[in-house]
């Protein structure tokens, strides 16, 4: 049995919680974070120093965080190997992309664009850094909108933890209020995402929590 320590509407946990939920495994999970609170406690600080969530232990084992590296752990341990190659070529190309979606999409639009429009109260907003923002993250999305147009999934032809992490950002990429270039290939991907159980449960969640007047 997975623990998970997080709220539902942190985007990492969304990713780690999608990848759960794709691969089929039995969890239970505590709301900790933000309005939730439980993060700065002495027994979750010992499992997560940096008092970010998620955080999950597998059975009795040491807990893990760090999205990115829970997602190889699940992937490695529980999936087949369509998800996350055993070949190390194919596998370190599934990565790539995978990391590549991290650093690049979720950052650049988690923080300076997400937060920007939902998270930041009106006589905050800087119009300014949130249209450079955007272009920074435009030129990005133009590498995988290229990438989708001749790929049904981001690694591939396959569904793979690639995709989980490009993907778990896109329903809010879709849902704010922000201007958005046209790029039919993204918005086709999107739309089969959503297609997947998993992922309306565990991504298309609401984040009105989250909003700042
Ligand atoms: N690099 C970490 C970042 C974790 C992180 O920043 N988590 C955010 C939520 S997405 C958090 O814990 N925020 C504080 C809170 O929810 O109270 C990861 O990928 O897991």
């Amino acid at each position: 049995m997975l623990t998970i320590w997080g709220r539902r509407t942190s985007s990492n946990v969304q990713a780690l919680m999608w990848c759960v939920g794709e691969l089929g495994l039995p969890y239970r999970r505590h709301d900790i974070g933000h309005r939730h609170g439980g993060n700065d406690t002495p027994a979750f600080l010992a499992m997560n120093p940096n008092g970010t969530v998620p955080v999950l232990r597998d059975g009795d084992d040491e807990p893990l965080w760090e999205t990115g590296a829970i997602l190889r752990y699940l992937a490695t341990r529980y999936a087949e190997a369509a998800f996350w190659p055993l070949d190390l070529r194919a596998r370190t190309h599934v990565d790539k992309w995978a990391e590549w979606a991290k650093l690049n999409v979720a950052m650049n639009f988690t923080v300076p664009v997400f937060w920007h429009v939902v998270r930041t109260a009106s006589r905050d907003k800087n119009p300014a850094a949130l249209a450079q923002a955007l272009d920074v993250l435009g030129k990005k999305l133009d590498i995988a909108e290229a990438r989708l147009t001749s790929h049904a999934f981001l690694a591939g032809d396959r569904f793979t933890l690639a995709d989980i992490q490009l993907g778990h950002v896109l329903y809010r990429y879709f849902d704010i209020d922000i201007p958005r270039a046209d790029r039919p290939a993204l918005r086709r991907y999107y739309e089969m995402l959503a297609d997947r159980p998993a992922f309306r449960e565990h991504v298309m969640v609401s984040y009105d929590e989250l909003r700042v007047a």
